[in-house]
């Protein structure tokens, strides 16, 4: 089935009680059982509940993977992960990542034991160089937050099979529409269906997805254990959100295209970076394993001074963390969303304090360029 077709039905049986045509937001904690030792199949809802399992077939189908495990945030998602590896263990990973990733594996994850190589991924050289006799899993995310750096996932999966490491896609920022890392060879995507899989800024939720049997099992089993699980009302809302997937993507790349452009022809900043762009390094890349380029741009105004005034006078544009919805957001990832990385490690990767991130909405085209117009006035 092509993609719309999946997002709008798989996962999703009419009820079987009434045949409700949308999947019932299943609210209820538990599960009557027939006799001591025999159950319906659903016991807890922390194990088992509809609506979740929907959503996670859904995205399952979506990323051309078998299973789905749903969490409560991105974030959840990515601790989860750490529960297939252990103590004196070693992850090669993207230097630049959304700054909660950070956060959670440099700041606190390391205090289990846990080793973290942080490299730019953009050359694969440099995966290979990392990898240490104790190197269990390998970690990207492409195109990243906010560099839009990209890492070659066929080159991943390929070096991730001669080491025999786990590899890992944070798959946020293209979608699955965009983007499928499982088509590469990579074994686990991740995402924060936070972003466009939730689409309209209304819910937090995490999922990852897999064809491997022994990844799913233990992933399935810390879901369960650790419990950090999604709400069924959270699930049915990114649920709802999947079926118009296709089309707003479509007009969240137009936008982006239209908006990068203008702003690279304007002259207004000193840089302008979307993976959609002749000038952006990784053109070529981003052409082969990616359908499209997203709705994210990023951009350098050269000066704090410049950036502040960008992002205090959007009137279209909202101020605010987080990236995906239907609605345009700005944000400034030095002091926002990558306040937990050193400046250091910043300023290595280019993510200056004069870097603006727009995420560009589906509103009209025109009144986005007049909006950074009128900001910069
Ligand atoms: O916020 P949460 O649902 O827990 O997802 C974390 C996360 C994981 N991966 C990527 C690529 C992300 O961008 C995020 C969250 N990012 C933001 C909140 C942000 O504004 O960038």
């Amino acid at each position: 089935m092509g993609f719309s077709t999946d997002a709008i039905h798989s996962g999703q049986i009419p009820d079987p009680t009434t045949g409700a045509v949308i999947t019932p937001i299943y609210l209820t904690s538990t599960y009557a059982q027939y006799e001591l030792g025999k159950s319906t199949g659903y016991e807890y809802a922390r194990t088992h509940n509809l609506t979740r399992q929907a959503l996670e077939k859904n995205i399952a189908a979506l990323e051309k993977g078998k299973y789905g495990i749903a969490f409560a945030s991105g974030l959840a998602a990515t601790h989860a992960l750490m529960s297939l590896v252990k103590g004196g263990d070693h992850i090669v990973i993207s230097n630049n990542v959304y700054g909660g990733t950070y956060r959670l594996y440099e700041l606190n994850m390391k205090n289990y034991g846990l080793d973290f190589s942080w490299v730019d991924s953009t050359d694969l050289n440099n995966i290979e160089n990392a990898i240490q006799k104790n190197t269990k899993m390998i970690f990207v995310e492409t195109p990243t937050n906010p560099m839009l750096n990209l890492t070659d996932l066929a080159g991943i999966s390929k070096i991730a099979e001669k080491n025999n490491l786990i590899s890992v896609c944070d798959n946020t920022f293209m979608s699955p529409y965009f983007q499928n890392p499982l088509e590469w060879g990579i074994d686990i995507v991740l995402h924060s269906t936070t972003k466009y899989l939730g689409g309209h800024s209304d819910v937090i939720g995490g999922m990852l997805v897999t064809r491997n049997e022994k990844y799913h099992e233990r992933l399935r089993y810390i879901q369960n254990a650790a419990g950090g699980v999604p709400s069924p009302f959270d699930c049915w809302l990114v649920l709802r959100s999947t079926k118009t997937l296709a089309v707003r993507m479509k007009q969240h790349e137009e936008n982006a295209r239209a908006f990068a452009d203008f702003l690279n022809k304007s002259g207004y900043a000193e840089r302008v970076i979307y993976p959609g762009l002749k000038d952006h390094p990784q053109n070529k890349l981003a052409k082969k394993q990616m359908r499209g380029f997203g709705g994210m741009v990023s951009a350098d105004f050269g000066t704090l001074k410049k950036a502040k005034k960008v992002l205090n006078n959007l009137k279209v544009f909202t101020l605010a963390e987080s990236l995906g919805g239907v609605e345009s957001l700005v944000c400034h990832p030095a002091s926002m969303t990558h306040a937990s990385v050193p400046k250091d490690e910043r300023d290595k990767m280019g993510l200056t304090e004069s870097l603006v991130r727009f995420s560009v909405g589906i509103e009209d085209i025109e009144d986005l360029i007049n909006d950074v117009k009128q900001a910069l006035k």
